[in-house]
């Protein structure tokens, strides 16, 4: 049964959210590593070899160093094997999902330093895009900075904030925090505007697009500012958001965000190409 999480207007994420039985209370499932099909692994290596052919220059440090970590280029990572290197290194593990699962089993996954990643692969005639996120996604975009131990524990506290949010009703504003860093953040390093959002670097497209078209408009990082604004889902962003370090971005969402769901109660909400007076503009969208 897809758990209704998603309005009806939208497609409901593709998969089979039984696996005969085999998908557990907080949505996990196992990796059924011998149901990919050669297709399926000529797929993933050549998504890897294409987006691993970009990063240079547009990708984060911390991303470049941090990707070999995957292991396997050639065929889809096995998660026992990713595990065994990234629970050494900060307690993190991946776990196989159907696909995308409803709120409060997502961040109490993350609060417990488990990543869900889908376990199916795009077909080759979705090869340029596809809407939900599927295993290279999630492999590609997410997991690597899970080896980065400042990003893995924002990541854990957002998984815990995103309970505290869903007992507020915020889960809507939260997301679009989510949206606008983990998705698709940009960080300034050595002056330079570099990707560290899974949704830019597992795109071949948005990957130039976010780091050096004239298009859109980046602005710094500002809490309320992200939370009041609203996102696209199928097309390039408007606006990118951009921090420091991570350590700045951990520093800036520790503290309790109850007083900001209020303050947002009394604030606009703002389009994804507006521009706000108090905007600290990196680069002015044309
Ligand atoms: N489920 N598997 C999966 N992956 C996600 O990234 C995800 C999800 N469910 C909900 C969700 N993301 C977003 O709505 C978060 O902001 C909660
Ligand atoms: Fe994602």
């Amino acid at each position: 049964v897809i758990p209704a999480v998603y309005g009806a207007s939208e497609r409901p994420p593709r998969g089979d959210y039984d696996r005969s039985g085999q998908v557990k209370a907080d949505y996990t499932c196992p990796q059924n590593y011998a149901a990919y099909t050669d297709a399926d692994h000529d797929t993933y290596r050549r998504l890897y070899k294409r987006q691993s052919a970009l990063l240079p220059g547009l990708a984060c440090d911390e991303f470049i160093a941090a990707l070999p970590s995957l292991g396997l280029e050639e065929r889809i990572p096995r998660f026992d094997d990713i595990n065994g290197r990234l629970f050494k290194a900060t307690g993190w593990e991946v776990v196989a999902v159907p696909g995308l699962i409803p709120e409060v089993p997502f961040f109490t996954l993350l609060a417990n330093r488990k990543f869900p990643v889908t376990d199916w692969i795009r077909t080759p005639a979705e090869f340029d895009y596809i809407v939900e996120p599927d295993i290279f996604h999630d492999m590609f975009g997410h997991v690597p900075l899970l080896f980065d131990p400042v990003f893995a524990d924002h990541m854990q506290a957002y998984g815990a904030g995103g309970l505290k949010a869903h007992g507020l009703g915020a889960c809507e504003q939260l997301s679009r925090l989510y949206w606008y860093t983990i998705e698709f953040g940009l960080m300034r390093q050595r002056g330079q505007v570099r990707a560290y959002g899974a949704g830019i670097l597992s795109s071949s497209g948005e990957l130039a697009y976010a780091v050096t078209s004239g298009e859109p408009q980046r602005i710094a990082l500002d809490l309320l500012r992200a939370m009041r604004t609203r996102y696209k889902i199928d097309s390039y962003q408007q606006t990118y958001f951009v921090i420091d370090s991570f350590k700045q971005l951990f520093d800036m969402t520790a503290p309790d965000f109850t007083p900001l769901y209020a303050q947002l109660k009394t604030m606009e909400e703002l389009s994804a190409n507006a521009v706000s007076p108090g905007d600290v503009v990196i680069h002015t969208g044309n």
